[in-house]
């Protein structure tokens, strides 16, 4: 619904037309269409077909000829009664009006589109959008383009009823979480911080954090983790620690010092934190473990330290002894910046996020057949024509953004900053560079060196596209993939450079001259095996560069690769055992639990996709990395998990956080906290009262739960409430007016008159669900 309100401020607010050619500019200015559609679900057919209605409104009082349709469908437009369908690049379809009741919209009048599609329309984002009109001035040939906005009238709400909302919270409280027991062993107190941290023991008192409490470092490995500390909590303080080196107080300081506490892999990573009323001490043996420290201390004082003004305290810290280490040293979150394009410091503020949740890589999907995104010297029209896309541009309008020129791309001198950003945060940037798969804006932008222009070969992908995937067949591809590979190498210090390689659809390759010779020559069978000796070489490239080949699971399906390759998992993970078998190191994030682009539930109204299911908390929360029958010697080549933040419907900052929170926060416990020691009873209390109100004060806009009604009790005039994160404030009318800050706090089962009850869940900065 978003998506859709917002094209329409937008178009609202210019209602100026968005223009191609500069000739143009003067007549449309002048004429300046408004135009209105009218989306409309007929009819999800059995047979996996819809039938949908688009009803244009002419505004104005002059009569719209010589028109088109563009716009962008995930859901394939296959047919519509009164237009053709011109053009068809992914998702992007333009229709031409052939009927003569439509050719012409009347002013003041409407004509009625009747469309036919693949599959049903299930949510609203499965509707078609970013509509524009296309307008040809026939006697000079001029083209003028035009945002519509849209009405759509999609599916009746299926929001799940406050009785659902109540059964299901009180169903996750009672399931177990990798086998534990459910009951919640621990207080609130004793799991204060998010990931619960392998040991927490509470003592007597408190430390008081002051204004001139020293931070006292006495390994120079902690002086970053000191510094970023005394930075971190300088907005909401108003403090400005001082730093010293010499010991001068044996009271109100924080001390960092080296200690060699634990061995193997995990004292990479480990610290120990003493808070006692006189001292805080920090030990660790690694900058990284006197960093995840600071992440523990900033969540150990009260939530508005995460303020960005001054705020009041008092700045307590309860005495505690934590020892800590995580479960697994990769710990990944992927964020798509090929689809939707964002400006760098929201990439640099969700670090920030991933570092106080402990997470140690960000995995960079910086191309996709909708944009290129990264700068290469080699090549400027991978962002000169890759980076942008609209209407009469290389790239056709994509994922709703309209005709107008979208997009943008991050030069090296940006990365590199980002990438010291990143570091300075433990956090390890893996560049994903895709191929030979969603490869559109590539090859494109490159077309004399990457069309293997012989290839009759018919196909068509997932995403609709039957021209993005490159030729392993031309020598110019690999020159081209090999300059490109060796500039990202330079930029990115990151061992392993990621190379997508999903999703390459059957039928490529095999009609196309080049192709036959080469299998010919290498006597290779299929595709799948023609894809290898690609892969194979994409990987002697990268060894070339030094560096290590990531990839998804399918760059394995042709043959065997070196095993230093690293394999991730986003199918079923029942092929999970397999590739460990094969002896590759694994990263898992099965998209039915870590994919954070996929809707909560299945209200027609959570934007996301649901093609792998409905992911909410619970569910990245109870995901099982390692399956029981994994032999623990295969389950060390496990190296960890990753969410993915995919952003073709990511169209804005507020729903970048909507996604990823709190999900992030159940991964982050995923990736972090030992089998044992999670639990989902207390992970949702700690969220609700703890965790959830850092995020307030931090300013994330993450998703607020409904409150969830016992209907039993309500029949009885008893109203019994419960939420997802308990701690979370609940507030009720009983008038029928909507909930406000100023209405009854529910704080227990009460009396009420069920008649017009409304409830609401509220956050700390009174935001509401
Ligand atoms: C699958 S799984 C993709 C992406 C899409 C995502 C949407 C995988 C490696 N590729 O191209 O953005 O689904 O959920």
């Amino acid at each position: 619904m978003f998506n859709l309100f917002k094209i329409c401020m937008t178009a609202a607010s210019i209602i100026v037309a968005m223009l191609i050619s500069a000739e143009a500019s003067a007549e449309i200015n002048k004429t300046a269409y408004r135009l209105y559609a009218n989306f409309t679900l007929v009819n999800n057919n059995p047979n996996q077909t819809y039938a949908a209605t688009i009803t244009l409104h002419n505004k104005s009082a002059q009569a719209i000829d010589h028109w088109q349709l563009g716009l962008n469908s995930i859901r394939a437009i296959t047919k519509v009664s009164e237009a053709s369908i011109t053009q068809q690049i992914g998702k992007y379809f333009l229709l031409t009006p052939e009927a003569s009741s439509v050719r012409i919209i009347p002013p003041k009048g409407s004509v009625v589109l009747h469309i036919t599609g693949k599959g049903n329309l299930k949510s609203d984002s499965d509707i078609p959008s970013g509509y524009f009109l296309v307008v040809t001035n026939p006697a000079n040939h001029t083209v003028a383009t035009q945002l519509i906005p849209v009405k759509t009238r999609l599916l009746a709400s299926n929001k799940s009823t406050a009785a659902d909302i109540y059964a299901r919270n009180v169903k996750q409280q009672h399931t177990p979480i990798e086998g534990n027991p459910i009951a919640a062993a621990m207080t609130l107190q004793q799991s204060l911080i998010i990931p619960l941290p392998v040991s927490l023991k509470l003592a007597a008192g408190n430390f008081k954090l002051q204004a001139d409490t020293k931070i006292l470092v006495q390994d120079t490995k902690a002086l970053a983790a000191a510094e970023f500390f005394i930075k971190s909590i300088r907005q909401a303080t108003g403090y400005q620690l001082e730093l010293i080196t010499k010991n001068v107080t044996a009271s109100n300081i924080i001390v960092f010092k080296q200690q060699h506490f634990i061995a193997g892999k995990y004292a990479e990573e480990a610290y120990k934190l003493s808070v006692a009323p006189e001292e805080i001490v920090i030990n660790a043996d690694t900058s990284a473990g006197y960093f995840y420290a600071i992440q523990s201390l900033r969540q150990l004082l009260p939530a508005t330290v995460f303020a960005k003004t001054e705020q009041k305290g008092p700045w307590i810290i309860p005495s505690l002894q934590i020892i800590d280490y995580p479960r697994f040293t990769y710990r990944g979150l992927l964020l798509d910046s090929a689809r939707h394009f964002m400006p760098i410091e929201r990439i640099r503020r969700l670090l920030d996020l991933m570092a106080l949740h402990k997470l140690n890589v960000f995995h960079w999907h910086l191309i996709d057949d909708e944009g290129w995104r990264i700068e290469i010297k080699q090549y400027p029209t991978l962002t000169s024509i890759g980076a942008w896309r609209g209407f009469g541009l290389t790239i056709p309008p994509s994922l709703g953004t309209g005709p107008k020129r979208y997009g943008g791309y991050y030069s090296q001198q940006e990365i590199r900053e980002l990438v010291n950003y990143a570091t300075e945060r433990h956090i390890t940037i893996i560049p994903e560079i895709e191929m030979p798969g969603h490869a559109r804006a590539l090859i494109v932008s490159l077309p004399e060196k990457l069309l293997d222009k012989d290839d009759k070969s018919d196909y068509s992908g997932v995403q609709g596209y039957k021209d993005n995937v490159l030729s392993p067949c031309i020598e110019s591809t690999y020159q081209v993939l090999g300059n490109i590979l060796n500039e990202v190498s330079q930029v990115f210090p990151s061992k392993v450079i990621h190379i997508g390689a999903d999703e390459v659809p059957t039928g490529i390759w095999l009609r196309s001259p080049s192709c036959q010779a080469l299998m010919k020559k290498l006597d290779l069978k299929n595709t799948k095996e023609l894809q290898h000796y690609f892969l194979t070489r994409i990987q002697k490239i990268l060894q070339a560069n030094n560096k290590t080949m990531g990839g998804w699971e399918e760059i394995i399906t042709g043959g065997e690769l070196d095993r230093s390759a690293w394999i991730y998992h986003w199918a079923e993970t029942k092929k999970t055992l397999q590739t460990l078998k094969r002896g590759y190191s694994v990263i898992l994030m099965p998209a039915e639990h870590l994919y954070f682009d996929l809707a909560y539930n299945t209200d027609s109204k959570e934007p996301g996709l649901y093609w792998a299911g409905y992911t909410d908390t619970f569910k990245a929360y109870s995901y099982r990395p390692i399956a029981a029958n994994t032999p623990v010697k295969l389950a060390k080549q496990i190296r960890g998990v990753q969410g993915a933040l995919w952003s073709e419907y990511l169209i804005s900052d507020e729903r970048l956080d909507y996604m990823a929170f709190p999900r992030v926060a159940a991964l982050a416990e995923l990736a972090w906290t030992p089998a044992t020691r999670r639990n989902w009873h207390n992970f949702s209390e700690r969220m609700g009262k703890l965790h959830l109100p850092r995020l307030d004060n931090y300013g994330v806009l993450y998703r607020i739960p409904r409150p969830g009604i016992n209907p039993e009790k309500l029949l009885q005039g008893l109203l019994e409430a419960n939420v997802e994160f308990p701690g979370l404030p609940m507030r009720y009318t009983e008038d029928g007016s909507i909930p406000s800050v100023h209405s009854k706090l529910y704080e227990e089962p009460i009396k009420i008159t069920p008649t017009s009850l409304k409830m609401k869940t509220f956050t700390t900065n009174d935001r509401s669900s």
